[in-house]
Parts: structure tokens; sequence; C-alpha cells
């Protein structure tokens, strides 16, 4: 069992070797060897044996010892096969490791245990040592085994900018940036390449797709060798995003017009400038006509010209180039019906098919729009049969609530890889397409935003780990079950008590589901405020925009019709067999229904629930399940560090909290728009509540809030002087255990001060301390910033007098929506 209580910040993520301390579970490690023999000499091979001493070390107690030379006694041996076969003549060399694979394996020498760990390539090595240790870590036996990963490319995306600032990041400010420059400190760089090392990741493109445009500047690029001498040594090569407008701008010339032959002579000599001052640089990431970047289009090419220029550029080096999917008008006409976001990317990328040099790779969003809770894979991966591609997934929660929820997302990208999209109708699963194995691709593979940021915890909420660890397992092997996955981030993450293992497995698992349920279930998207920071509840800002996310409701019904007979024609671009599914009202299924098709409110799902009443349903019950999450997580109190235990359940609260905000907007927006009550007469009667402009109030002015649905009543109210506003109110409750919850505002900056007091005796107070994430910058009140804050286990008799007192800070008025008393 490992060893409890120690206060953890959560720096360490899964690696964090904890000390081995039950007698039977150290016992099966007795034997291990305490030599561990490196004959390589790499910065690779160097870390691997480093690695494996500093983890066994940390697990077992005790040293071990890192020799050149075979000694005489048990020992590790590292190494790949020519190395091994030079020590050790008499191993048998595994019949094919690929560079990147490893193979484990035993062998009994004059005497002496000997464990191989052989890697195709120095980073081979460092991949069985991870596997080793996560073994150990996870107390299982350690048994002969050889593994190779899925596919070439298995990179991460970092949103960073030269500032530090971190486009879509929750965690804190840039790792790689300050100020505009490198930072002068890497340490955290260097640990995040460990990190991504050891679930088999290998590339880290460094800043934002939404590239600065001194990027490319020769003194940039001299500050940026200093990065990718931080990832080396961990086998992650670095990358960079660039604007393809650089020629122009960053070398003065007069067009970037990539058939120009002096724009394709700049990208040659800027990527052989790269290459002289970072040997290993893995290439270029380009985000171009989308979103207001500056790309081909200006100039009448298209996306393979303008991939081609640059992959030629690289060509010599070996890298390659991921060109992004995600080419899309952002000026849509939202009056025309057959006006189609998710159409973009392959009406954009279809016609180029086999176009593409062959170092190209189209690095597509797993949805046709962008990261929604819930979208169907995008077609485009089965119609580019001669192109490569790579998947992109996103680690950071941009739409699954900014580590501010736990949103466990490997089980929703699960059913991504796994979608048959039965391309000349066949079996070709997504997976089995970006691995380069359906249309016999030379490369192809996965990539995930992560924008992991300075927090010491990395990604902020000490559940959204999993998210990183698991891109990292799937990336290597798509076929592991979520099970799997969630199992082995909680051993490493949190130990191996049973208890602790299975009560976090369960929270995790179902997780993105429940998330889905109180935002956007059917196919509906996460219903945010979708044209601004994707937060909170904002169900119309989705529509009567040029972006295109478009939900269609109106007072008869909802959906976009995306069929081929009435809608955009969005189901015809799947291969025949699937478009077949989605285009029938009668097989597509209900998660995706709303994407797929507008439908009257009452028209009834295959569960037999109508839409209407599946909304309402739905909420509620992701609600009441979040609910659950923090007396769930209270049964591990004193079982896990005390650090993490308490941030993760002030998170849990906060979420609790969250998730009712969501319920109700998206709710009594529905009850408002579809003009039908819900059957189990919930949405629209809160007997519990008391709102805040009801009450009798002491310096507090009621205001309207925007958008309406996100307060209740649509109304909130502030305290606009110096000295506490205060709320009376008298209670008329039979006598009893009570629990009071007050929903607010916590609003940057400011961080006002609450107060309750009963019958004049103060019973709790807190500060509105912005538990809500850093995106969350305006001043407004929605449903972004509003929280509830909830005070357990208070005994109420009739006529008690209940007072909020609320004292206003900086730009923050202390303002408060309504207090809501219900039985525990
Ligand atoms: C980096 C979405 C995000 C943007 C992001 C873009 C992209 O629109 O909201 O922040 O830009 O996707 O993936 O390029």
């Amino acid at each position: 069992m490992c060893g409890v209580a120690q206060a953890e910040n959560g720096a360490t993520g899964w690696l964090r070797y904890s000390r081995i301390t039950e007698p039977s579970a150290l016992q099966q490690y007795r034997l291990l060897p305490r030599r561990i023999v490196q004959s390589d000499t790499s910065p690779i091979g160097g870390n691997a044996a480093a690695e494996l001493a500093r983890g066994l070390r940390s697990m077992l107690g005790g040293q071990f010892q890192v020799d050149a030379t075979l000694p005489d006694a048990d020992a590790f041996v590292l190494g790949t096969p020519d190395e091994l076969h030079r020590l050790l003549p008499q191993w048998k060399r595994p019949s094919m490791l690929a560079p990147e694979a490893f193979a484990l394996s035993k062998l009994d020498e004059h005497g002496h245990h000997l464990w191989i760990v052989a890697g195709g390539r120095e980073k081979g090595e460092l991949y069985g040592v991870f596997h080793l240790l996560e073994q150990v870590a996870e107390q299982r036996e350690i048994v002969p085994n050889a593994e190779a990963p899925s596919a070439a490319i298995r990179w991460v995306n970092q949103w960073d900018n030269l500032d530090g600032s971190i486009e879509r990041g929750y965690a804190g400010r840039s790792i790689f940036f300050d100020g505009g420059h490198v930072r002068a400190d890497l340490t955290r760089v260097s640990e995040y390449g460990r990190l991504l090392a050891s679930v088999g990741l290998n590339g880290c493109t460094v800043n934002n797709v939404n590239s600065d445009l001194r990027t490319l500047q020769p003194e940039m690029l001299r500050e940026l060798a200093r990065i990718a001498d931080a990832l080396r040594p961990w086998g992650v090569r670095m990358s960079l995003s660039v604007d393809l407008s650089s020629p122009e701008v960053v070398g003065h010339l007069s067009t970037f017009d990539p058939l120009d032959p002096r724009v394709a002579a700049w990208w040659q000599q800027k990527t052989d400038e790269i290459y002289k001052l970072i040997p290993d640089f893995g290439g270029f990431v380009v985000k171009a006509d989308s979103e207001g970047r500056p790309g081909p289009s200006q100039y009448g090419r298209t996306p393979a010209v303008a991939a081609n220029v640059l992959a030629r550029a690289l060509k010599p080096h070996h890298g390659i180039v991921l060109y992004r999917g995600f080419v899309y008008n952002h000026h849509l006409d939202w009056h025309d019906l057959k006006a189609d976001r998710a159409r973009a990317g392959y009406d954009n990328f279809r016609a180029l098919d086999g176009k593409f040099e062959p170092n190209v790779v189209i690095q597509i969003k797993h949805g046709p729009i962008d990261f929604q809770v819930r979208e169907p894979v995008s077609p485009l991966f089965a119609a580019l049969r001669h192109t490569s591609q790579a998947i992109e997934l996103q680690v950071t929660q941009e739409y699954a609530g900014q580590q501010r929820h736990m949103v466990f997302l490997v089980p929703m990208w699960k059913i991504a890889l796994d979608t048959d999209m039965r391309a000349g109708n066949r079996s070709t699963p997504v997976k089995e397409i970006v691995e380069g194995k359906s249309f016999h691709q030379p490369l192809g593979g996965f990539v995930a935003v992560v924008n992991v940021g300075l927090d010491d915890d990395w990604l902020h909420h000490p559940m959204a780990m999993a998210n990183l660890y698991g891109y990292g397992k799937l990336a290597w092997n798509p076929n592991l079950t979520t099970d799997q996955i969630i199992d082995g981030w909680t051993r490493l993450t949190f130990g191996n008590n049973p208890l602790v293992v299975s009560t976090i497995d369960d929270l995790q698992r179902n997780s993105w589901h429940t998330y889905e349920q109180y935002t956007g279930p059917l196919g509906l998207g996460t219903l945010t405020d979708i044209i601004g920071i994707h937060y909170g509840p904002g169900i119309e800002s989705a529509e009567r925009n040029g972006w295109g996310q478009w939900i269609r409701a109106d007072h008869k019904g909802i959906g976009m019709d995306r069929t081929v007979a009435t809608g955009t024609g969005y189901i015809g671009q799947y291969p025949p067999e699937l478009a077949k599914v989605y285009e029938s009202l009668a097989t597509c299924p209900d998660e995706l229904l709303l994407f797929m098709h507008h439908v009257p409110y009452n028209y009834v799902l295959h569960s037999g629930k109508t839409v209407i009443q599946h909304v309402y349903d739905s909420h509620y019950d992701g609600a009441a399940t979040a609910a659950t999450y923090a007396p769930r997580w209270e049964k591990l109190h004193g079982l896990i560090d005390d650090e993490r235990y308490q941030r993760t359940l002030a998170l849990f609260e906060y979420q609790a909290g969250h998730a009712i905000v969501w319920r109700d907007a998206v709710s009594e927006w529905f009850l408002r728009m579809s003009g039908i009550p819900d059957a189990k007469g919930r949405v629209g009667h809160d007997p519990n509540r008391i709102e805040a402009e009801a009450m009798q109030g002491d310096g507090y002015t009621p205001v309207d809030v925007t958008p309406w649905e996100t307060a209740s009543g649509g109304k909130a109210v502030v305290c606009n002087r110096a000295v506490a506003c205060t709320l009376t109110t008298k209670l008329e409750k039979p006598e009893g255990i009570y629990n009071i919850a007050v929903q607010y505002f916590d609003i940057h900056p400011g961080t006002a001060q609450y107060e309750l007091l009963l019958n004049g005796k103060p019973i709790t107070h807190w500060a509105a301390n912005n538990i809500v994430p850093p995106a969350v910058s305006d001043k407004k009140l929605d449903g972004h910033t509003s929280t509830r804050f909830t005070v357990h286990g208070v005994w109420l008799a009739p006529g008690d007098r209940l007072v909020l007192s609320g004292v206003a800070n900086g730009a923050e008025p202390a303002p408060v929506d309504y207090i809501e008393i219900t039985r525990p």
C-alpha cells in the first residue's frame, strides 16, 4: 500500500513513484536487480537509465547503481539491439524492433538474472523503462513484453503566445514564454518533456496555431532552440506553428503567394536556418484561411499548393507539415438554411486528396465543428484516401468545463476513434485511418491541444491530468479500453488503495456523459457562450451570427437539418453506409439526433421520451450526478494527501453549483421557447428558492441579468456602496436541519465578502475567491460567473430571521441571485 497523507501539489503528475510499504507488495520486487547497465551514452539513453534508477529507488528504497559495463551481478540491461548484442552475444534479438518500440525480456547468464530493456532506438529504451516503472507503481508483476506505438505522429500542440498567455489555457501562464521571449528558466519544460515521454508522446508544437509573426525571426529562433534542447533528452521533437504570411512580413517580400519562386526560396532558406539551430526539428503546423488567419486563398491557391511549398523545404531534413483541416468561413449567412459550417472540412479538402507531398499530414479535429461535448466524427477522415491524416483532440477543456469541472474525455475520444466509417463498404475505423493502415498512408497519427501552464499541477484540476495521460496512452495504443486507462492513471496518481481506486475510477468514467447531460444533450453542442469564452451557458449566442454553430431553435422545434433530402447535405459527405444511418430518423442515434435533424419538441426519441422531456430530464439528472461528486470524494478523506483532497473537494462543490446554473439556464430557456411544461413539474418551480430581489434589502439594488436565463427570474441584486449591504428574510420552515445555498456571482477582479447570519448570529462567511477560470475576466453577471456557496446542516425553526450581508470589493458589487433552503 502506498504511503498516505504527504502534502502533494500534483507537480509530478502520474510519475509520483510513491514508496511501496506493504510487505506483500514489496515481496514481488525483492529479487529485482540493483544494478542498471547502460552502454549507450546518448542523452536519451542516459535519461532512460537515470529514470529507472530514480523510479525504483523511490518506490522500493535502497540504492540502484548505473554502470556502463556488465557487472558480476543481476542487472537491468538497457540498449538498442546492436548495443545489446555487443554486450550479450547470446541474447536473442527480437525479429523486428521498430525504432520507437521496446521489448522487455529475461536472460539468465553466468548464474545472474538479467532484465533486458531493448529499444529499437534510444527512445524505445526510454518507453520500455517507463513501462517497467508503471508496472511497479501499479504493483503488477513485471512480465516479458514487447510494444510498438500505433503511429509515428504522437504530438501535443500548445497554444502558447510569446507574451506568456495561452489561448484557451486554464492553468496559469506559459511554461515556455514570457514577455515576448523564451523563459530563462526552462525547468518546467524539461519536466513536461519527461511527462510526455512517459506516455509515449514524441512531439510538441510550442506556440499558438494563431502564430505570432515574430516566431520565425532569427533571434526568436535562437531562443526557441533552447526549448528544443530541453525537450530533446526526452525524445520529444519541437515543432512550430507558422503564419503563412511570414515571407512577406518577416522576409519583407512583396507577396506570400506560395507559387511565387521567391516565396518558396524564402521557406527553404528559413527551414535550413531552423535545422542548423535545431537538428531534430519536427516541422510546421499550419492554420490558414481560418478565423481570420492569412492563407493561400488570398492568391486563389489551394491548401495543397501552400502545404507543398513548406513540405519541400522540410523534406531534406525529414521534417513534416501538419496542415490543419480546420478551414472554414466564419462569416456564414445564418439566413441560408443550406449554409453549414460542418461541411467546411470536407468541402475544402476532399478535392485535394492525393495532391499533397508525402510529408504533409492533414490534422483534422475529431468532429466537424469544434470540440463540442458531442459531435459525430469528421467525414473528412473517410474522404482522404491518398493523403496522410492525424486526428486532433483537445486535452485543454475549452468547451468541457475549463478544468473547473471534472470531465474525463477518453470515453468521448474512444467513440470517435472506434467509429467505423465504412469507407468503400469495408471496416475503416477512424483509429486505423489515422494510423495510416486503412488507406496505406506513409504517415499519420495523433495530435492533442494540451495547454499545460505554470500551475503546480499543470492543468489546474487534479482530475484533469487523466486526460493528458489518457491521450498519450491512446496515441500509443488506441485499442486500450477506457477502464484500463483510467485505472492506470488513478493508481499512479493516487495510489493503489482499493477504495481510492474504485471511487476515482467511477467518478471519472462517467464524468463526460454527466457533463453532456447538464450542458448540451442530443447532439446540440455545448450550448455555451459560443462567441465568447466557451464556459457557462449562453444558449442564444449560437444563433444568428456568422460562426455557424446554430441549433436552429424556434417555438416549434430544434436541430440542424443536415440531411441530404431536405437539409444542408452534410450527411452525404459520409460513406454511403454511415450516411444511411444518419439520414433516417429511424436509425439516427438519439445522441446525435439534433446534430443531424430538425424535429418538433414533441418528437419521440428511440428511448420513448419526447425531445423536450429528454432535455429537461437530462439536465436534472446530470446536475444530480454532479452533486454526488463531493460526498463520494469525502469518503476518501485521510486516504489521500490533504492538499489534493481539499483542492479537489472545493472544485467538486463548485461544479455541483455550476451544474445547477447550467441545468436551470437551459431548462428555463427551453421552457420559454417551446412553451411545453416539464412533465415532472420541476422547471420554473423552485419552491425552496427566495429571490434576492424579493428579500428586504438594505443597500442592494436589483439589476437585469443578460442573458436572462443565467439568473433565477432574470434578475439579481448588487451592492454599490462601501459598507455592507444586507438582504433579510423571515423563514417559515418547519423545524429541522437544512442546507442553505447562496447563489451569487463571482466576477474578476475583486473579492467580495459574504456573511450569513441567523437571528443575528453569524453562521458562515466566505469570499468570492475566483474559483472560476481565468478567462472569466469580464465584469458581467452571467452563466460564467454564477456560483453557489452552500452551508450544510443548519438547524432552522419557524420565524427565524436570515440575513445575508455582502461587502463589495473592487469591481465586484457582492452580487446575489437567490437563496435556496433544502432538506439535506
Ligand atoms: C487557436 C476554436 C478556438 C480558438 C482556436 C481555434 C483553432 O475556434 O476557440 O481559440 O484558435 O479553435 O483550433 O484554431
